[in-house]
């Protein structure tokens, strides 16, 4: 894990040396949504800013606690909330997107290490140009409200 996010951290700062998309964009609040004992997957989510003057596209997203990380989105299906992944989360010139509970999210899919409130999952982003930023995501407990149990998830 150490070694992990070690790695990440040499890896963004030989990208940060080329301007890329990664350049234009800063990363507000994120946060991993703690995962109840045992489940095997849960969400990270943040806001994505936009600074420069054309789009970016995040591509992928990566961390050394679950196996897999997606990006997925929510769509309401016949009243039905589900998630789904998406190829893409794009980010208009001086936009924003905005992950949140029940929209836009990174998935962490198979969670390796079990995680506990406080603790940091350096989550790294990869735009379309090849550039990557890397994010500290705190994990926090999630507010009292629980998941609807309608809530599907598929893959
Ligand atoms: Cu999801």
């Amino acid at each position: 894990m150490k070694q992990l996010s070690l790695l990440a951290a040499s890896l963004m700062f030989s990208a940060g040396v080329l301007a890329g998309a990664a350049d234009n964009v800063s990363v507000q609040d994120p946060y991993v949504r703690l995962a109840p004992p045992n489940a095997p997957a849960t969400g990270a989510f943040m806001v994505i800013k936009n600074n420069g003057d054309k789009d970016v596209k995040v591509v992928k997203a990566d961390n050394p606690v679950s196996k897999v990380t997606e990006l997925h989105t929510h769509i309401n299906d016949g009243g039905v909330m589900k998630m789904r992944p998406v190829p893409s989360i794009d980010i208009k010139a001086k936009g924003e997107a905005v992950l949140k509970p029940g929209s836009l999210h990174v998935m962490m899919i198979d969670i390796k290490t079990p995680m506990k409130e406080g603790d940091v999952v350096p989550i790294t982003l990869s735009f379309d140009d090849g550039s990557t930023k890397q994010v500290d995501a705190k994990v926090v407990r999630p507010m009292a409200a629980p998941m609807p149990a309608a809530m599907e998830h598929k893959h």
